[in-house]
């Protein structure tokens, strides 16, 4: 990865290679942490601006209150301090990845009194899932690992222990040569991605799963306001994989994915193979608003300089 000069540790900023901590931080074990994952733009006006950046420090105060971690900041010093760093490491451009953790202290599953963490990372970061995705889509395969049943783990929190999950449904998929895998719900619906949440289209109209047992993704929501404005009837319902199969168009939303057309589920190819007229009309707008084009979404943008 590239990386850049300072992370945020704990209300300083410190170079990237001393951001250090114990191996025997209560997180590492057990995964104990509460993630975020934005992105900043450059804007045509010269400025940089960073994406729904109030939503996002909200989610991380959120996450952190399901699994009652106790941040010792507001979401408003999360913001204030994503903004900082990415001035302090002059990056017009790309990732930020606030992170709160279990720190070091005792051991044992009852984090008890450990140190409570905060980093925040910031580096350049491109197309997700490789350059050509975003144009021509990628291949995808019905996961075998279910998501987590709303009661085993909270999908709402953004939390680190969650992602073993992600993980092994994303192994399995590169490694029987797809790019990402469509994971379905333990009732047997659709539910979302490793990373992202998913989208359809329907006899014309766009569907993706209600928030059951899904991240409530800033992305998704984001495209659900962005899809009724340009006319189109968007429906939060569940379905099924052969709905999926049939379906004109599909599409992944994510931070880090953006806006991904699928192209082909189990072997099934998805409408004509690659991005639809749908898909690439949203794309395009979600584009021009990350970018600052669109003065009807500002305020979805927070602009800095350095
Ligand atoms: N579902 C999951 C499971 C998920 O991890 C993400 C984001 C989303 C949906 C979309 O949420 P949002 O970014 O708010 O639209 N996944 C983050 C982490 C990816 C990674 O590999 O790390 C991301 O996109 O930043």
């Amino acid at each position: 990865m590239k990386t850049t000069e300072f992370i945020w540790f704990d209300g300083k900023l410190v170079p990237w290679a001393e951001a250090n901590v114990s191996v025997m931080t209560h997180a590492l074990h057990y995964g104990s942490a509460v993630f975020e994952g934005i992105r900043a733009y450059k804007c045509a006006d010269g400025t940089s601006a960073v994406f729904r950046l109030e939503e996002h420090a909200q989610r991380l105060i959120n996450s952190a209150k399901i699994l009652r971690l106790e941040i010792p900041l507001t979401a408003e010093e999360v913001a204030t301090a994503i903004l900082d760093t990415l001035k302090a490491n002059k990056l017009d451009g790309g990732y930020v990845r606030p992170l709160s953790f279990v720190g070091a202290g005792e051991m044992g599953v009852y984090p008890g009194a450990n140190p409570i963490h905060t980093i925040i990372a910031v580096w350049p970061w491109g197309a997700y899932l490789g350059p050509e995705a975003l144009e021509m889509g990628i291949r995808c395969k019905t996961s075998s690992f279910a998501r987590m049943h709303a009661n085993t783990l909270m999908s709402k929190a953004k939390a680190a222990g969650n992602y073993v999950n992600s993980i092994l449904a994303k192994v399995e998929a590169k490694e029987d040569g797809y790019d990402e895998a469509v994971m379905l719900d333990t009732n047997g619906f659709v539910a979302e991605a490793s990373g992202e949440n998913i989208f359809m289209v329907h006899d014309g109209v766009i569907k993706t799963p209600p928030l059951t047992s899904i991240l409530g993704g800033i992305t998704r929501s984001s495209i659900i306001t962005l899809a009724r404005d340009l006319g189109y009837t968007v429906e939060e319902q569940l379905f099924t994989r052969d709905e999926l199969y049939i379906a004109e168009e599909a599409f992944f939303t994510g931070t880090a994915a953006e806006l991904t057309p699928i192209r082909e589920v189990d072997r099934r190819v998805i409408g004509a193979g690659r991005a639809g007229a749908v898909t690439k009309h949203i794309q395009q707008e979600f584009f021009k608003i990350v970018k600052g084009e669109n003065p009807k979404y500002a305020s979805w943008l927070s602009h800095y300089t350095f």
